[in-house]
């Protein structure tokens, strides 16, 4: 029964597949080139990475890696499934690949043949990883112009679609290649699809097929209550991240968490963020006296030290979508104009942004209007 019920829920978004514009190839060559690759996502990595590196080393008989330290969402899924066991979950193994600077470990600076799932920018790999050796590109990010260049990186092996998540895409090469989903890993790809989409919440960016995907692995994953996992899984990052706010010799790894630059036209912008289940609570802490200075010291000196032109840091609830922004004197007017149909202060140096699904990249492409409109 259950198996008929997943072929139906797989025929419906085969048709999906084929009816949209994926500028992806869908057909996946097995050269030898292809063989034993290491799997790879990008630093600071989230459930979304962690999980597709682990699902694509299964798929395609290579190796999981991982660059940097496990976040806290995947070390809650990986808890999950060691508390499992008896369910017959197999905790799946992964190679962290690079020292505390974020540089790959001298055993893995040569010779070896990378796979890159979620991302697709050699700008968030460790620094010494040579994309000479990138044969196989992953990623659900719409496709930039920063797509890594490298000439013996054929098309067929690059497939950039944008979905939710990036295991949303394995799920399907996996349902497509006929391969077999143990609950073990369809709980590691409905991990990062949860994450990503936010549960499916995330309107911008959840597409049809995640939901299908998603149905689909929870009919097979050992998972008894979906939601309370979700949530546990969110509360584990709140954790971590409530955690770092607790003494303020910590805060300036609060801002590190997370840390996205973007450039628009001449103007370099920094948009640290957090996302936690509380971020009233969390912005409340951060608000008094000495967490606030310590706060905007660190912005100021990340300002300096990277040569940007704005910065700020957004506390981001993962719940009831609504943002915390924090701002440098110097750019309140930028603020105030850049949200003006929903302005709010918080408190000093600190804007309330009511905002449905704030994600940074919607936070910043407000901030990019106000910018390119000067
Ligand atoms: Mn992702």
């Amino acid at each position: 029964m259950k198996y008929l019920f997943l072929m139906m829920m797989l025929s419906i978004s085969m048709s999906v597949l084929s009816n949209d514009n994926t500028i992806s190839s869908t057909s996946d060559t097995s050269d030898d080139i292809l063989s034993n690759l290491h799997f790879i996502g990008h630093l600071s990595p989230d459930a979304d990475s962690v999980m597709s590196a682990i699902a694509a080393a299964k798929l395609y008989n290579g190796v999981a890696s991982i660059s940097g330290k496990l976040d806290s969402e995947s070390s809650f899924v990986f808890d999950f499934i060691s508390r499992n066991k008896k369910k017959g979950l197999v905790l799946p193994p992964i190679v962290r690949v690079t020292d505390d600077e974020n540089k790959l470990l001298p055993e893995f600076e040569r010779g070896i043949s990378w796979g890159l799932v979620d991302c697709h920018q050699s700008a968030k790999l460790p620094i010494n990883l040579d994309i000479n050796c990138i044969q196989k590109i992953i990623d659900h990010h719409s496709i930039t112009s920063s797509l890594i260049k490298n000439p013996t990186l054929k098309n067929e092996n690059i497939d950039i679609t944008p979905r939710g998540s990036t295991c949303t895409m394995l799920a399907l090469k996996f349902f497509e290649s006929k391969k077999k989903i143990s609950p073990t890993y369809a709980t590691i790809l409905l991990s990062g699809i949860i994450s990503d989409t936010n549960f499916l919440t995330m309107k911008a960016t959840t597409t049809d097929l995640d939901f299908k995907m998603f149905e689909c692995l929870k009919e097979i994953a050992a998972i008894d209550d979906i939601k309370e996992f979700a949530k546990k899984m969110f509360e584990a990052r709140t954790s971590a991240i409530e955690k770092l706010s607790h003494s303020s010799s910590t805060l300036n790894k609060l801002l590190l968490e997370d840390y996205k630059e973007f450039q628009t036209g001449n103007k370099r912008v920094a948009l640290p963020a957090v996302e936690t289940t509380r971020a009233l609570e969390l912005t409340q802490n951060l608000n008094l006296e000495v967490n606030k200075r310590e706060i905007l010291l660190q912005m100021k000196k990340l300002k300096e030290e990277n040569k940007l032109d704005h910065i700020f840091f957004a506390v981001i609830d993962r719940m009831n979508p609504k943002t915390y922004l924090f701002y440098l004197d110097e750019d309140e007017l930028l603020v105030k104009e850049s949200f003006q149909e929903s302005p709010e202060i918080f408190s000093d140096n600190i804007y309330y942004i009511p905002k449905k699904n704030a994600r940074t990249s919607e936070i910043f492409a407000q901030i990019e209007r106000e910018i390119q409109n000067r």
